[in-house]
């Protein structure tokens, strides 16, 4: 009799921790599934905001490694291109790091970095950065004169995901003309990126560049 008990307490005991066990993990796939039939289906507006974007600012630290978070400022072209989503933006001047596999390089701002440049290529269909492209960069002040003209960095930033980058400096205040040339990802493909992106792809954006505003 206290034989059985003891065993039938010891059932009941295994059978609640495998519950609990089971419980953690079936929470996140619960969460997530639950999450994508929300914003799939669209109907709890509500919903959809507190899982969306507010939840991904929330999970950033104001510092990573020591480094805080740079400071957005201005979008200065975008557009689509086959599917693929192109963005220019200026940050605050960074510090980065150039490692060629053996030696690395630190690249400064000086007095003269209007900002950092980032040309971000994502899939318009689910948001992925798309590496592996070449991106060049040309800068045109109002009189149509080249005042710059670089290769920019594939470049990987916890805050900013990958990205192709490069700090800048303009001559001053003013209008200008962002000139983009987008090299086709040098990568095997899956056939959903069959027939895209196969040619250098140009993007002319103006803008004014205001160090104050
Ligand atoms: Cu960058």
């Amino acid at each position: 009799m206290t034989r059985r008990l003891r065993s039938l307490v010891l059932l009941l005991a295994a059978m609640v921790l495998a519950g609990c066990a089971s419980a953690d993990k079936n929470q996140p796939a619960t969460a997530a599934s639950a999450n994508s039939k929300a914003s799939k289906s669209g109907t709890t507006s509500a919903m959809n905001m507190n899982m969306g974007s507010s939840t991904v600012a929330a999970e950033l630290p104001a510092k990573i490694n020591g480094v805080p978070a740079p400071v957005p400022s201005k979008v200065l072209a975008t557009t689509n291109w086959q599917g693929m989503k192109i963005e220019a933006r200026t940050m605050t001047p960074a510090t980065f790091i150039v490692y060629n596999g053996t030696t690395e390089r630190y690249v400064r701002p000086t007095k003269h970095t209007s900002f950092h440049l980032m040309v971000m290529l994502n899939d318009e269909h689910t948001g992925e950065p798309i590496p592996y492209a070449s991106v060049w960069a040309q800068i045109l002040d109002s009189s149509g004169k080249v005042v710059y003209s670089e290769q920019q960095w594939p470049m990987l930033s916890a805050y900013m995901g990958p990205h192709y980058g490069n700090n800048v400096a303009l001559p001053g205040p003013g209008r200008y003309k962002l000139e983009l040339v987008i090299s086709p990802p040098v990568a095997a493909r899956h056939l959903e990126y069959a027939h895209v992106w196969l040619k250098p792809h140009k993007v002319t954006e103006n803008f004014t560049w205001n160090p104050e505003s």
